[in-house]
């Protein structure tokens, strides 16, 4: 089973900023997919929730340098 989330990411200004964010969440082997949006500041993860939980994600945002948060 895969599921979908969004995170609002704070702190991008560049497009290399989302080659970070993107590559600090597809390194969490849960992590299907990450593609980060740098004019709306979201990230759309697919992920497989028996192995991980969204405070992981967040937490994978926040320790490569950005703020990331749940957006329904
Ligand atoms: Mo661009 Mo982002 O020079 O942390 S990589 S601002």
């Amino acid at each position: 089973v895969v599921a979908e989330i969004d995170l609002a990411i704070e702190g991008m200004t560049c497009a290399s900023c989302v080659g970070r964010v993107e590559r600090a969440l597809k390194r969490l082997p849960a992590v299907v997919d990450a593609v980060v949006n740098l004019a709306t500041e979201r990230a759309h993860v697919r992920y497989i929730p028996a192995m991980i939980e969204p405070n992981e994600l967040i937490a994978a945002v926040t320790e490569a340098g950005y703020g990331a948060s749940l957006v329904d």
